[in-house]
């Protein structure tokens, strides 16, 4: 008997500086309610996905920063999700900023986490791929700055034994890195669930043309990378974007279901709040897992050590 997991992409539409937090949570709630009436079991949400993608913006009061963390998950302002998810019978991924305590000393971190039905936590992922800048650019339109408002993810890239499944999280930057999804392949992992928000256009950095990368190819892009992922690791691979124009800053839809095959089963077609939900079958990825993917036949770590021993590339000497 195929093992199915009725699984929703729970895409965001844009959220805007002036949306609190308990106008979001309302919209995941209705998305949750959706998901859960298609039958879905677990539902993705995007990166950061209770506030507006404020990387963009540039800020010098760390107050203000601290406004779009939290300090506390489930916290008053999201506990009805996770009430909502425990009376529905229904998980989610969901990514946010977090802020902690430790000690004395306050971390911040670009963060995911997988609730279960019942509407306990399962897992935590830290971003690990922080994309971006840590200077200001005052003459760029926007800002992307990750690499100033978090520290890398200090969790690695787990693999949890949930839903009848080997669960693994990433979050968007992570999806363009081979390195995310082979170290979760490696842990026989059946279903990455992932958040993004990517911009429509390149930060411009000094202003030259031909910096600017043509819009179309951050679809192209995302695409291929969810899908070469999905098809190499033999695993389902969930990414759900928040999409359209946040203060008028545009961010990529496209959110997808990808099959271990490397075909897209499911797409949004909007730039708004939109449920996707597909039937995957978790012994799809035994079938690659045993066979051209089996890993423990074919491949060669004697031959990768670069991969661990080195960060840059070394090219050949001239
Ligand atoms: N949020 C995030 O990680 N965004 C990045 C933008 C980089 S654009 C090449 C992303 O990978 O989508």
């Amino acid at each position: 008997m195929a093992r199915i997991l009725r699984t929703a992409c729970a895409q965001l539409g844009p959220i805007n500086l002036v949306d609190d937090r308990k106008s979001v949570v309302a919209r995941l709630i209705a998305l949750l309610r959706e998901a859960h009436g298609m039958g879905a079991k677990l539902a993705v949400f995007p990166e950061l996905a209770l506030t507006t993608f404020f990387p963009r913006y540039w800020y010098e009061d760390q107050a203000a920063i601290d406004g779009f963390f939290e300090a506390e998950m489930p916290g008053p302002e999201t506990q009805p999700l996770f009430d909502e998810a425990a009376k529905l019978g229904i998980g989610f991924y969901l990514g946010y900023g977090e802020l902690e305590q430790e000690g004395g000393t306050i971390r911040r971190f670009n963060t995911a986490i997988l609730v279960g039905p019942d509407g306990k936590l399962i897992g935590k992922y830290r971003k690990i791929h922080l994309p971006g800048h840590v200077e200001h650019k005052p003459d760029a339109a926007f800002q992307h700055l990750e690499k100033r408002y978090f520290e890398p993810g200090n969790l690695g890239f787990q693999v949890w034994r949930a839903y009848d499944s080997a669960l693994g999280m990433c979050i968007c930057n992570d999806r363009r890195w081979v390195e995310t999804y082979r170290v979760m392949g490696l842990q026989g992992v059946e279903m990455i669930a992932l958040g993004y928000n990517t911009p429509s256009m390149t930060v411009p950095s000094d202003g030259v043309a031909h910096q600017q990368e043509p819009s179309h190819l951050r679809m192209f892009h995302h695409l291929l990378s969810l899908q070469a992922g999905a098809y190499q690791n033999a695993t389902w691979v969930v990414a759900s974007g928040k999409a359209g124009d946040e203060d008028g800053h545009n961010l990529i839809g496209g959110s997808a279901i990808v099959a271990p095959t490397g075909e897209i089963a499911a797409r949004t077609l909007t730039e708004e709040d939109e449920v996707i939900v597909f039937d995957c079958d978790l012994d799809l990825c035994t079938f690659y897992k045993e066979r051209v993917f089996n890993f423990a036949r074919h491949r060669r770590p004697e031959h990768y050590g670069r991969i661990t021993s080195q960060v840059g590339a070394e090219p050949p000497p001239e």
